[in-house]
């Protein structure tokens, strides 16, 4: 069967759409809605037409999967042209979410209707691109250039109500009688003029009053820098204001161009399809019976258990947090009810929402109350024998069935598992500080960690808004494992005489949030000191004995004013120079090349050496990683795919012109013209 058929209803014609599993515009679709307006057009008892999907959504956009190969079938932007011309009225019949080329489809009809629950976007931006079929010159003559502005350039979808508020829905209909209700409403449309986005003229306040786009750029700052897209959908929606409809869509198209063929959207495409791809776990089947988690316990109250409680009170999932002393339980509690009553304040959360979290959550004193937890998480003291003990408690407390698992964020899990009767339950939930910020989500698959634990554990990391990757047990796992080259080749470089700062602006430069220093600083120099002043072996100790910790002390590598703007310090420069003169090394210039060479290029080797090892099942997984627990820049597509735009064998040459260890996977793929990725 086609995927676009057709319905007559009395004088309406309604085309449905039906292409699993998010309806997107596949050349079959884009065809049949051709042809399903010429069939509305020829047909001379047809008065009005409504377009909907079937399934879960609206279209969920152009088939991302058809990028980069030869166009079939009639193009979108014409297509729609076609629709829009069309002198009968025509509905969008909105539900589920009508994104990018499946926003644009609504943009081309006459009018559009949504249900309640809809969502509403152009997240083109998120794939390194610009909306392609118009989008970005009926949206802002629909509803004004400020309006159209975040939607383009930031790429979030608005809800129906929104959407309804800025004048780009006409009516909001009935959850349940949407089929019915477009209809309806096209039936009032006969006989009218129909209004096509493209005479719009809403897009002139951006003419009036042209700061609006300075001040957009402004207020974006940090959220697009380094990205490409953003800065051309601020021109496109620019040029829809300036110039004729022609002119802006053959601005947009241009855009448009240069960016599909940029490796910024290639790098932003393959992140879309890794991070649905690392939800799938080779060899076990999706649809194993999950075990079903209504309740979980937290062991330790600190800022990461407090932060890894907040996940799930948030999804609604009842929450028993355990202490050993009354002031960290209570202390626990408050931090988690601050930080909520913080989003309160910001708007991002109501008081109710607040009060329904907190409400599930349950405090104690006691390893008892854990008995009846479907899941229980420790993110107690990061100590081998610590663990032991905690694992061997709740093993013997925590009702059979019941999953263990542990947050720590190097220790090996099948030792912590060894120590329970149930390892097949146990494995690693590795959160990220802050937890209940942090995107990623770690979930270490010990020897004998059971499939349906494992997947279980998935599910409910998709269900607590996290990314999740699975890794094998190595120390450090697949994220930290790869911190630690570039942290010994950045400390390495400053005993050869770079600059701590300049190693920092390298890796700012590339995208990076922070450089590695100013990381020290954020997480606190003194992490894991022996808080012995006199004893001072390393770096770090020297700076711990002078007392400078990092920023909360307002002093760590660099001096921090009270904005916690960072300057480079003379003590710092002067230990550092010590060291130096200790370590012997000949001081000379480090280019920045060979400053990002040597922090980037180890990190994509042992990349290579955890694939190796079948500690990640992909290298995409990697990327996956990299990128939402470490601020690796997105549009470079994660650590492995980068290493492919660089090229394998400049990376396996610029390891060896450093002096730096090649992994036999990397060589191989190297000297045979391989990528990690494809
Ligand atoms: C665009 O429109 C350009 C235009 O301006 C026109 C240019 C001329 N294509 O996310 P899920 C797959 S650019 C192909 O797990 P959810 C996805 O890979 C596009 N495949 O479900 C997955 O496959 P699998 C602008 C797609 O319920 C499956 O569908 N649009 C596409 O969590 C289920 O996806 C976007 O950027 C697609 N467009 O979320 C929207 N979308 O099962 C992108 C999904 O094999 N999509 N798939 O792993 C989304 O944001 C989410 O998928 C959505 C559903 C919110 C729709």
């Amino acid at each position: 069967m086609s995927v676009v058929t057709t319905e007559k209803h009395d004088n309406i014609l309604v085309i449905i759409s039906n292409n699993p599993p998010v309806n997107a515009l596949g050349a079959a679709v884009r065809q049949g809605l051709v042809d399903g307006i010429n069939e509305a057009l020829s047909d001379e008892s047809v008065e009005a037409v409504v377009i909907r999907c079937d399934g879960r959504t609206f279209f969920a956009g152009a088939d991302i999967t058809e990028f980069g190969k030869p166009m079939k079938g009639p193009n979108l932007g014409e297509a729609l042209d076609q629709l829009e011309a069309s002198n009968k009225p025509v509905v969008a019949a909105i539900h589920g979410t009508a994104l990018g080329g499946g926003c644009e489809v609504a943009l081309a009809c006459h009018y559009r209707v949504a249900v309640p629950s809809a969502k509403i976007g152009l997240p083109e931006v998120k794939l390194g691109l610009i909306p392609g079929a118009a989008g970005t010159q009926r949206l802002p003559r629909v509803v004004g250039a400020e309006a159209a502005l975040p939607m383009v350039v930031i790429g979030n979808p608005v809800s129906a109500k929104k959407a309804h508020g800025i004048g780009l829905i006409d009516k909001i209909v009935g959850e349940d009688s949407l089929a019915e209700d477009a209809m309806a409403f096209a039936r009032e449309q006969i006989g009218k003029a129909p209004p096509r986005s493209s005479e719009g003229t809403a897009n002139q306040d951006g003419v009036r009053n042209p700061a609006i786009f300075d001040d957009f750029r402004q207020q974006s700052g940090r959220k697009i820098r380094g990205f490409d897209a953003p800065e051309a959908g601020i021109q496109a929606v620019k040029a829809a204001g300036e110039m004729s409809y022609a002119d802006g869509v053959a601005k947009e198209r241009e855009l448009f161009t240069k960016l599909m063929t940029g490796t910024q959207a290639a790098a932003m495409q393959h992140y879309f399809f890794a991070e649905r791809a690392a939800n799938k776990i080779d060899g076990i089947d999706p649809k194993i019976d999950l075990i079903p988690i209504r309740k979980v316990g937290i062991l330790g109250a600190g800022t990461m258990g407090g932060g890894i409680g907040m996940n799930f009170l948030s999804a609604g999932i009842p929450v028993t947090i355990v202490e050993l002393k009354e002031e960290a339980l209570d202390r626990g509690v408050g931090v988690i009810r601050k930080n909520y009553e913080n989003t309160a304040k910001r708007g991002r959360m109501t008081e109710q929402q607040v009060e329904d979290a907190m409400s599930i959550l349950t405090p104690s004193l006691s390893y008892d109350d854990l008995a009846d937890c479907d899941l229980v998480i420790e993110a107690v003291f990061e100590n081998m024998d610590v663990k032991k003990e905690v694992f061997t408690k709740l093993d013997a407390i925590v009702k059979q069935g019941a999953i263990l698992a542990s947050n720590t964020s190097y220790l090996n899990i099948d030792e912590i598992a060894a120590v329970t009767k149930r390892p097949e339950y146990v494995l690693g939930l590795h959160f990220f500080s802050p937890a209940n910020v942090m995107k990623l989500l770690e979930i270490v698959r010990g020897e004998k960690t059971a499939d349906d634990v494992l997947m279980t554990a998935m599910k409910l990391s998709k269900k607590i808004g996290k990314v999740a990757a699975v890794s094998g047990v190595c120390p450090g796992f697949i994220g930290n494992r790869m911190l630690s080259p570039r942290q010994e080749q950045a400390n390495a470089m400053l005993m050869e005489g770079a600059n701590y700062w300049e190693v920092d602006d390298v890796l700012l430069e590339f995208g990076f949030p922070m450089g590695p220093f100013q990381m020290s600083d954020l997480a606190g120099v003194d992490i894991g000191w022996h808080r012995d002043p006199e004893r001072i072996e390393t770096m770090r100790d020297a700076l711990c004995a002078v007392g400078r910790w990092g920023q909360k002390v307002g002093k760590g590598f660099y001096d921090y004013d009270q904005a916690r703007q960072r300057t480079p310090a003379d003590e710092v420069k002067q230990i550092i120079a010590e060291f130096a003169a200790k370590a012997g090394k000949e001081q000379r210039e480090i280019s920045k090349d060979e400053i990002r060479e040597r922090l980037l290029y180890p990190m994509v080797n042992e990349g290579a050496k955890i694939l190796e090892e079948g500690m990640a099942q992909r290298a995409s997984d990697i990327d996956v990683v990299w990128i939402n627990g470490y601020g690796w820049p997105l549009y470079t597509g994660g650590p492995m795919f980068w290493a492919d735009t660089v090229g394998l064998d400049k990376v396996v040459a610029g390891l060896e012109k450093h002096n730096l260890p090649v992994a036999d996977m990397l060589r191989d793929k190297a000297s045979k013209g391989e990528k990690f990725n494809g």
